[in-house]
Protein backbone atom coordinates (compact mmCIF):
# COMPACT_ATOMS: atom_id res chain seq x y z
CA UNK A 1 0.00 0.00 0.00
CA UNK A 2 1.01 3.85 -0.76
CA UNK A 3 1.90 5.54 2.32
CA UNK A 4 -1.41 8.02 3.15
CA UNK A 5 -1.53 11.64 4.67
CA UNK A 6 -3.97 11.42 6.80
CA UNK A 7 -5.94 15.54 7.59
CA UNK A 8 -7.65 15.81 10.65
CA UNK A 9 -9.59 18.95 12.19
CA UNK A 10 -9.43 20.12 15.49
CA UNK A 11 -11.55 23.42 16.51
CA UNK A 12 -9.50 24.21 19.51
CA UNK A 13 -5.57 25.75 19.82
CA UNK A 14 -2.66 24.36 20.86
CA UNK A 15 -2.37 22.91 24.27
CA UNK A 16 -5.69 22.59 24.91
CA UNK A 17 -6.31 18.61 26.31
CA UNK A 18 -8.08 17.58 22.95
CA UNK A 19 -5.01 19.33 20.78
CA UNK A 20 -2.69 17.51 22.84
CA UNK A 21 -4.45 13.96 22.47
CA UNK A 22 -4.72 14.33 18.77
CA UNK A 23 -1.49 14.82 18.32
CA UNK A 24 -0.49 11.81 20.27
CA UNK A 25 -3.01 9.87 18.19
CA UNK A 26 -1.52 11.28 15.03
CA UNK A 27 2.14 10.45 16.45
CA UNK A 28 1.18 7.03 17.41
CA UNK A 29 -0.73 6.12 14.17
CA UNK A 30 2.71 7.17 12.45
CA UNK A 31 4.85 5.12 14.75
CA UNK A 32 3.03 2.29 15.18
CA UNK A 33 2.07 1.95 10.68
CA UNK A 34 6.32 3.08 10.29
CA UNK A 35 5.55 5.77 7.88
CA UNK A 36 2.23 3.84 6.14
CA UNK A 37 -0.15 6.50 7.01
CA UNK A 38 0.67 9.94 8.78
CA UNK A 39 -2.05 12.14 10.69
CA UNK A 40 -1.81 15.54 10.34
CA UNK A 41 -4.24 17.36 12.88
CA UNK A 42 -4.65 20.74 12.20
CA UNK A 43 -5.90 23.20 14.96
CA UNK A 44 -7.78 26.29 15.31
CA UNK A 45 -10.71 25.31 13.07
CA UNK A 46 -8.62 26.44 9.93
CA UNK A 47 -10.36 23.78 8.06
CA UNK A 48 -13.46 25.65 8.11
CA UNK A 49 -16.38 25.59 11.25
CA UNK A 50 -17.69 22.31 12.95
CA UNK A 51 -20.80 21.73 10.83
CA UNK A 52 -18.95 21.82 7.62
CA UNK A 53 -16.03 20.18 9.05
CA UNK A 54 -18.86 17.31 9.68
CA UNK A 55 -19.76 16.68 6.25
CA UNK A 56 -16.25 17.15 4.61
CA UNK A 57 -15.52 14.21 6.91
CA UNK A 58 -18.52 12.50 5.81
CA UNK A 59 -17.64 12.63 2.51
CA UNK A 60 -13.69 12.04 2.78
CA UNK A 61 -12.29 15.30 1.76
CA UNK A 62 -11.11 15.37 5.32
CA UNK A 63 -10.25 11.82 7.22
CA UNK A 64 -10.79 12.51 10.89
CA UNK A 65 -12.02 15.03 13.62
CA UNK A 66 -12.49 15.37 16.74
CA UNK A 67 -16.40 16.29 16.74
CA UNK A 68 -19.13 17.38 19.38
CA UNK A 69 -22.28 15.58 19.41
CA UNK A 70 -24.16 18.71 19.70
CA UNK A 71 -23.13 20.14 16.23
CA UNK A 72 -23.67 16.04 14.94
CA UNK A 73 -27.40 16.41 15.83
CA UNK A 74 -28.71 17.92 12.70
CA UNK A 75 -26.61 14.96 10.51
CA UNK A 76 -26.85 12.03 12.43
CA UNK A 77 -30.65 12.29 14.14
CA UNK A 78 -29.64 9.58 17.31
CA UNK A 79 -27.19 11.88 18.64
CA UNK A 80 -29.37 14.44 19.40
CA UNK A 81 -30.36 12.23 22.29
CA UNK A 82 -27.17 13.41 23.31
CA UNK A 83 -28.07 17.25 23.01
CA UNK A 84 -31.03 16.73 25.72
CA UNK A 85 -30.33 18.87 28.43
CA UNK A 86 -29.68 17.01 32.19
CA UNK A 87 -29.71 13.78 30.57
CA UNK A 88 -26.35 12.46 32.25
CA UNK A 89 -25.93 13.24 35.99
CA UNK A 90 -22.33 13.51 36.03
CA UNK A 91 -19.00 13.40 33.44
CA UNK A 92 -18.80 9.77 34.91
CA UNK A 93 -21.53 8.08 33.74
CA UNK A 94 -21.54 9.79 30.56
CA UNK A 95 -17.99 8.52 30.70
CA UNK A 96 -19.33 4.85 31.69
CA UNK A 97 -22.30 4.54 29.55
CA UNK A 98 -20.35 6.10 26.21
CA UNK A 99 -18.06 3.11 27.06
CA UNK A 100 -20.43 0.46 26.76
CA UNK A 101 -23.75 -0.68 24.57
CA UNK A 102 -24.99 2.75 24.87
CA UNK A 103 -21.73 4.25 22.91
CA UNK A 104 -22.24 1.16 20.30
CA UNK A 105 -24.95 2.40 19.39
CA UNK A 106 -24.12 6.00 19.12
CA UNK A 107 -21.15 4.85 16.96
CA UNK A 108 -23.92 2.53 14.42
CA UNK A 109 -25.95 5.29 13.69
CA UNK A 110 -22.44 7.77 13.08
CA UNK A 111 -21.65 5.06 11.23
CA UNK A 112 -24.83 4.65 8.92
CA UNK A 113 -23.64 8.34 8.06
CA UNK A 114 -20.18 7.49 7.02
CA UNK A 115 -18.44 8.06 10.57
CA UNK A 116 -16.51 5.48 12.25
CA UNK A 117 -16.40 6.70 15.64
CA UNK A 118 -12.99 5.17 17.38
CA UNK A 119 -13.32 6.48 20.95
CA UNK A 120 -15.01 9.06 22.87
CA UNK A 121 -13.54 12.11 24.80
CA UNK A 122 -14.83 14.21 27.13
CA UNK A 123 -16.06 17.93 27.40
CA UNK A 124 -17.28 18.14 30.83
CA UNK A 125 -20.26 20.03 31.59
CA UNK A 126 -21.23 23.32 30.24
CA UNK A 127 -23.07 26.48 31.73
CA UNK A 128 -23.92 29.72 30.82
CA UNK A 129 -21.60 33.04 31.01
CA UNK A 130 -22.72 36.79 30.22
CA UNK A 131 -21.30 39.84 30.05
CA UNK A 132 -24.26 41.72 32.37
CA UNK A 133 -25.00 39.42 35.82
CA UNK A 134 -24.81 35.83 37.72
CA UNK A 135 -27.40 33.51 36.85
CA UNK A 136 -29.25 32.27 40.04
CA UNK A 137 -32.87 31.13 38.98
CA UNK A 138 -34.18 30.31 34.82
CA UNK A 139 -35.42 34.42 35.23
CA UNK A 140 -31.75 35.41 35.19
CA UNK A 141 -31.82 34.48 31.53
CA UNK A 142 -34.87 36.66 30.67
CA UNK A 143 -33.99 38.99 27.30
CA UNK A 144 -30.14 37.48 27.49
CA UNK A 145 -29.51 37.01 23.70
CA UNK A 146 -27.26 33.64 24.38
CA UNK A 147 -24.70 32.07 21.91
CA UNK A 148 -25.84 28.29 21.28
CA UNK A 149 -23.73 25.66 18.63
CA UNK A 150 -25.63 24.60 15.64
CA UNK A 151 -28.61 22.66 16.66
CA UNK A 152 -32.01 23.39 17.16
CA UNK A 153 -32.60 21.69 20.65
CA UNK A 154 -30.21 24.30 21.92
CA UNK A 155 -32.87 26.83 20.63
CA UNK A 156 -35.08 25.36 22.22
CA UNK A 157 -33.57 25.25 25.33
CA UNK A 158 -33.09 28.79 25.91
CA UNK A 159 -36.32 29.86 24.59
CA UNK A 160 -37.41 27.48 27.55
CA UNK A 161 -35.53 29.92 29.99
CA UNK A 162 -36.49 32.48 28.51
CA UNK A 163 -33.59 34.17 26.64
CA UNK A 164 -32.53 34.95 22.85
CA UNK A 165 -30.46 31.85 21.37
CA UNK A 166 -28.47 33.02 18.41
CA UNK A 167 -26.46 29.87 16.41
CA UNK A 168 -23.02 31.18 15.80
CA UNK A 169 -20.07 29.39 14.74
CA UNK A 170 -17.41 29.04 17.76
CA UNK A 171 -15.12 31.41 16.20
CA UNK A 172 -17.41 34.00 15.90
CA UNK A 173 -18.63 34.24 19.48
CA UNK A 174 -16.11 36.12 21.20
CA UNK A 175 -16.39 39.12 18.30
CA UNK A 176 -19.75 39.42 19.11
CA UNK A 177 -19.32 39.29 22.65
CA UNK A 178 -17.29 42.11 22.19
CA UNK A 179 -19.64 44.15 20.40
CA UNK A 180 -22.51 43.88 22.09
CA UNK A 181 -24.10 41.49 19.33
CA UNK A 182 -24.66 38.86 22.21
CA UNK A 183 -24.87 38.92 25.78
CA UNK A 184 -23.44 35.64 26.72
CA UNK A 185 -22.83 31.95 25.58
CA UNK A 186 -22.23 28.49 27.55
CA UNK A 187 -19.60 26.41 27.32
CA UNK A 188 -17.31 24.53 29.92
CA UNK A 189 -14.47 25.62 31.44
CA UNK A 190 -11.48 25.70 29.57
CA UNK A 191 -13.44 26.79 26.40
CA UNK A 192 -14.40 29.70 28.38
CA UNK A 193 -10.84 29.78 29.27
CA UNK A 194 -9.31 28.77 25.74
CA UNK A 195 -11.56 31.10 23.48
CA UNK A 196 -10.68 34.09 25.60
CA UNK A 197 -14.29 34.59 26.41
CA UNK A 198 -13.95 35.29 29.69
CA UNK A 199 -11.69 38.63 29.17
CA UNK A 200 -15.69 39.97 28.08
CA UNK A 201 -18.06 38.10 29.99
CA UNK A 202 -17.38 38.28 33.64
CA UNK A 203 -19.78 36.31 34.99
CA UNK A 204 -20.05 32.28 34.77
CA UNK A 205 -22.94 30.55 36.39
CA UNK A 206 -22.54 26.67 37.22
CA UNK A 207 -25.82 25.87 35.51
CA UNK A 208 -23.93 22.45 33.72
CA UNK A 209 -27.20 22.05 31.68
CA UNK A 210 -25.44 20.00 29.04
CA UNK A 211 -22.94 17.35 29.35
CA UNK A 212 -21.75 16.53 25.54
CA UNK A 213 -19.18 14.03 24.45
CA UNK A 214 -17.39 13.99 21.54
CA UNK A 215 -15.84 11.77 19.09
CA UNK A 216 -12.38 10.97 17.57
CA UNK A 217 -13.99 10.20 14.13
CA UNK A 218 -12.42 9.04 11.20
CA UNK A 219 -14.60 8.96 7.34
CA UNK A 220 -15.68 5.71 6.43
CA UNK A 221 -13.41 5.75 3.48
CA UNK A 222 -10.25 6.44 4.81
CA UNK A 223 -11.12 3.47 7.48
CA UNK A 224 -12.05 1.03 4.10
CA UNK A 225 -8.89 2.11 2.52
CA UNK A 226 -6.30 0.55 5.86
CA UNK A 227 -5.67 -3.22 6.15
CA UNK A 228 -7.29 -4.97 8.80
CA UNK A 229 -3.38 -4.35 10.87
CA UNK A 230 -3.39 -0.87 10.10
CA UNK A 231 -7.27 -0.27 11.36
CA UNK A 232 -6.25 -2.05 14.51
CA UNK A 233 -3.37 0.15 15.53
CA UNK A 234 -5.81 3.04 14.46
CA UNK A 235 -8.49 1.89 16.49
CA UNK A 236 -6.13 1.23 19.56
CA UNK A 237 -4.23 4.88 19.06
CA UNK A 238 -7.68 6.28 19.10
CA UNK A 239 -8.24 4.39 22.05
CA UNK A 240 -5.02 5.60 24.23
CA UNK A 241 -6.14 9.26 22.72
CA UNK A 242 -9.34 9.20 24.34
CA UNK A 243 -7.33 8.39 27.61
CA UNK A 244 -4.94 10.90 27.92
CA UNK A 245 -7.87 13.09 26.80
CA UNK A 246 -9.88 12.76 30.01
CA UNK A 247 -7.01 12.66 31.94
CA UNK A 248 -5.81 16.06 30.67
CA UNK A 249 -9.55 17.38 30.83
CA UNK A 250 -9.75 16.68 34.38
CA UNK A 251 -6.76 18.65 35.06
CA UNK A 252 -7.61 21.30 32.60
CA UNK A 253 -11.60 22.25 34.31
CA UNK A 254 -9.80 22.75 37.60
CA UNK A 255 -6.79 24.71 35.59
CA UNK A 256 -9.21 27.03 33.80
CA UNK A 257 -11.72 27.78 36.76
CA UNK A 258 -8.78 29.35 38.47
CA UNK A 259 -7.39 30.66 35.85
CA UNK A 260 -10.39 32.85 34.99
CA UNK A 261 -11.34 33.24 38.96
CA UNK A 262 -8.46 35.20 39.34
CA UNK A 263 -8.86 37.30 35.78
CA UNK A 264 -11.69 38.82 37.42
CA UNK A 265 -14.89 36.37 37.00
CA UNK A 266 -17.65 36.30 39.00
CA UNK A 267 -18.24 32.49 39.39
CA UNK A 268 -21.68 31.15 41.22
CA UNK A 269 -22.64 27.52 41.83
CA UNK A 270 -25.93 26.33 41.49
CA UNK A 271 -26.86 23.74 44.24
CA UNK A 272 -30.43 23.01 43.51
CA UNK A 273 -30.95 22.78 39.42
CA UNK A 274 -34.31 21.55 39.86
CA UNK A 275 -36.09 25.00 38.26
CA UNK A 276 -33.92 24.45 35.18
CA UNK A 277 -34.72 20.97 35.25
CA UNK A 278 -38.58 21.10 35.52
CA UNK A 279 -38.55 24.19 32.21
CA UNK A 280 -37.02 21.10 30.00
CA UNK A 281 -39.77 18.90 30.31
CA UNK A 282 -41.34 19.97 27.59
CA UNK A 283 -38.58 19.53 24.86
CA UNK A 284 -38.04 16.24 25.90
CA UNK A 285 -41.81 15.42 25.76
CA UNK A 286 -41.29 17.21 21.99
CA UNK A 287 -38.36 15.45 21.46
CA UNK A 288 -40.07 12.16 22.24
CA UNK A 289 -43.26 12.98 19.99
CA UNK A 290 -41.31 13.91 16.78
CA UNK A 291 -38.74 11.04 17.76
CA UNK A 292 -40.82 7.75 18.72
CA UNK A 293 -38.15 5.38 18.05
CA UNK A 294 -35.16 7.14 20.50
CA UNK A 295 -37.57 7.07 23.53
CA UNK A 296 -36.24 3.89 24.48
CA UNK A 297 -32.63 5.30 24.26
CA UNK A 298 -33.36 7.95 26.25
CA UNK A 299 -34.93 5.38 28.82
CA UNK A 300 -31.91 3.16 29.24
CA UNK A 301 -29.71 5.97 29.54
CA UNK A 302 -31.57 7.43 32.39
CA UNK A 303 -32.33 3.95 33.94
CA UNK A 304 -28.62 3.17 33.92
CA UNK A 305 -27.32 6.10 35.89
C1 LIG B 1 -16.38 23.18 22.84
C2 LIG B 1 -16.37 21.91 22.01
C3 LIG B 1 -16.26 22.26 20.52
C4 LIG B 1 -17.34 23.22 20.15
C5 LIG B 1 -17.37 24.42 21.07
C6 LIG B 1 -18.53 25.35 20.74
O1 LIG B 1 -15.29 21.10 22.38
O2 LIG B 1 -16.35 21.09 19.75
O3 LIG B 1 -17.14 23.68 18.83
O4 LIG B 1 -17.45 24.01 22.41
O5 LIG B 1 -19.17 25.83 21.65
O6 LIG B 1 -16.57 22.86 24.20
O7 LIG B 1 -18.78 25.55 19.54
Amino acid sequence: MQAADWRGWNVHPDGYPNSVALQSFADEVSEKTEGRLNPRVYNNAVLGDQPDAIEQTRSGALDFGNFNMGPMGPIVSETNVLSLPFLFNNVDQMYQLMDGEIGERFADALAEKDLIALSWFGSGARSFYNTDHPIETPDDLQGLKLRVMNNDLYVQMVDALGGNATPMSYGEVFQSLKTGVIDGAENNYPSFDSSNHFEVAKYYSETEHLIIPECLCVAASSWDALSDEDQSIVREAAQHAAEEQRQLWAEGVEKSREEVEAAGVEINRIDDKAAFQSRMEPIYQAFIASHPDLESLIDDIRQAQ
